[in-house]
């Protein structure tokens, strides 16, 4: 099969071939793997949603009866879909659907709005939107309408949940495995995507105001679902609960509820990491691990003495996708009665944990190792040359699942990626004498609240269409909560003045998504500015450390 995503930048042929002889690429569809788990654990529970529980054989085949429907809408291989449901049970059903028809879908977040919607759909030519009816009292399918409209090729709209409005598809109906279960099975097994095209397409933190998705191939998902599940210790006796918002790579994939599906043990699905709600859930299915970003695993910490819930099973919580300090790290152990796991991933690729039963001092202090022999780290100076052992730079990466490159936009490849292929992950690290990494600091542009990551660029972009707005540049404000919150440096035109409403109430009406809303406004009277005539960021960052924090 050849790659049917144009704009999907391939590893080279002999990179290719040498993933391909080491067993890491086994040359086989994801939907082949749903298959294998159904066929080696297929009464056992697979995913759990409140009170809807689905064994592996009914996940397999509501996933292929989704699948033919779709496809007789005229969906396929080489389509690509936004999704954006919330954790549920029919979010696995619609995803796995999707990799057997070799439609990829495009890994959307509840929050976002019409910009992220028409932004990326249109990149990517969607052919359809899944959206829930309405989430936290927020109309969806009322927006996927919308955001249909004004894209090319009339993509539809189908619709989970109970009140699915003429014009939209009911992806319920769709889904019940009624008829020949194992017809259908051979039908879409003898029209299965190639390995080596793109499965899914995951959103990038991204630097730019540009719409950045990550082309993931079958191939190097598989590789890093097994690697993941691997290095975690998952197993049949596993039950992940995921909470952070399954779009994301981390609940997904690391090793999240793809690793512990191919391990076949149980996911349990939650739509919000409230505490209450989360150790509810422990409590009530036996949950072994889960996985948080560093803000929710200490609020749970936190609220876990005296809960009234039993979470004697926690076995792991994995800690990842923003800064955890050792002092932080090693009290979230000891408050949920299980072991920390810190893991640094991206949706580009590279992913490290450290191990389930590593020692304090590895546990608490280094974000961990790289799951595959095949991943390449390097670490760099300003000057692109490697940085002595143990000393601090950008981390480069190359591996067996990290592509290389973002897809369409090879402009901004060029700068992202090294002309040798290396992802430039705009991570400081250095990496200890026990080959763990530590991450030291971050050079790339953006501002990581909680984990969700916002590119500076694209506020500003937005920003600085407002006619108050002389020039604008957005960084990153320390926060005891969320570790950061965008904070915007303005100045602005000459009798003007500027609130931080004034900034919400457009960037809301432009369709942004609310996360990304700057939460602090500063106007200065001039910017500090670099020698090229940027806004000195670095400058502007001192700013809110040091004289402006009240
Ligand atoms: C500091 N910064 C971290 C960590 C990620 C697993 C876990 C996380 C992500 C993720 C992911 C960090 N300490 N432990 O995809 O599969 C920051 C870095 C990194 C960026 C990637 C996964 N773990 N980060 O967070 O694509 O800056 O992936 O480059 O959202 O998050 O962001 P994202």
């Amino acid at each position: 099969h050849p790659v049917k995503h144009e704009g999907f930048v391939p590893w080279p042929a002999d990179v290719a071939l040498r993933y391909t002889e080491a067993g890491c690429w086994r040359g086989r569809p994801l939907g082949s793997s749903m298959w294998d788990w159904s066929d080696a654990w297929g009464g056992r529970t697979a995913v759990v949603d409140g009170e809807q529980r689905l064994s592996y054989r009914e996940l397999a085949a509501s996933a292929d009866a989704l699948a033919e429907a779709l496809a007789d809408r005229g969906l396929t291989d080489g389509d690509t879909v936004l999704v954006q449901l919330p954790n549920c049970w029919e979010f696995v059903v619609v995803t796995l659907a999707c990799f057997r028809l070799g439609v990829a879908p495009v890994m959307m977040l509840p929050p976002h709005r019409a910009y992220e919607l028409a932004s990326i759909g249109t990149h990517v030519d969607a052919k359809a939107l899944v959206v829930p009816d309405e989430w936290r009292g927020y109309d969806h399918q009322d927006l996927a309408h919308r955001v249909a409209g004004t894209l090319p090729g009339d993509p539809l709209v189908l619709v989970v949940g109970d009140t699915v409005r003429p014009g939209g598809v009911d992806v319920r109906a769709l889904l019940r495995p009624d008829g020949d279960t194992a017809a259908r099975r051979g039908r879409l097994d003898a029209s299965a995507p190639g390995a080596t095209d793109a499965a899914l397409f995951l959103l990038s933190g991204g630097t730019t105001g540009l719409p950045k998705v990550i082309g993931r191939t079958h191939n190097d998902y598989e590789y890093n679902i097994r690697q993941s599940a691997a290095a975690c210790g998952i197993t049949a006796e596993t039950v992940y609960l995921a909470v952070l918002p399954a779009g994301h790579n981390y609940p997904l994939a690391s090793p999240g509820i793809l690793g512990t599906l191919s391990a076949g043990g149980r996911v349990v699905l939650l739509p919000s990491p409230r505490p209450e709600a989360v150790f509810e859930a422990i409590e009530r299915e036996g949950v072994t691990t889960t996985s948080a970003v560093p803000a929710i695993a200490l609020k749970w910490a936190e609220a876990a003495a005296g809960c009234g819930r039993d979470l004697s099973t926690l076995r792991h919580v994995h800690v990842g996708g923003s800064v955890l300090s050792p002092e932080l790290a090693a009290r979230i152990g000891p408050a949920l009665g299980c072991r920390v796991q810190q893991v640094y991933g991206m949706a580009e690729g590279l992913i490290c944990y450290t191990a389930p039963d590593a020692p304090d001092e590895v546990a608490h202090g280094t974000q961990g190792a790289p799951i595959s022999a095949y991943d390449e780290l390097l670490v760099v100076g300003p000057d692109g040359a490697p940085v002595g052992p143990g000393e601090i730079g950008e981390l480069l990466t190359r591996g067996p699942y990290t592509p290389r490159g973002y897809y369409g936009v090879p402009d901004q490849n060029a700068l992202s990626y090294t002309p040798d292929g290396w992802y430039r992950t705009g991570d400081q690290v250095r990496i200890t004498p026990g080959g763990h990494v530590v991450v030291c600091g971050r050079v790339k542009d953006l501002i990581n609240r909680g984990g969700e990551k916002i590119a500076a660029g694209e506020i500003e972009t937005l920003v600085q269409e407002m006619p108050q707005v002389a020039e604008v540049a957005a960084v990153p404000a320390p926060d005891p909560d969320v570790g950061e919150r965008v904070c915007l440096f303005v100045r602005v035109h000459e009798g003007h003045t500027l609130a931080l409403e004034d900034v919400a109430a457009a960037l809301t009406e432009r369709g942004l998504a609310a996360f990304k809303i700057p939460e602090r406004l500063e106007i200065l009277a001039d910017l500090p500015h670099t020698p090229v005539g940027k806004p000195d960021k670095k400058v502007l960052r001192n700013l809110l450390v040091t004289t402006i924090v009240r």
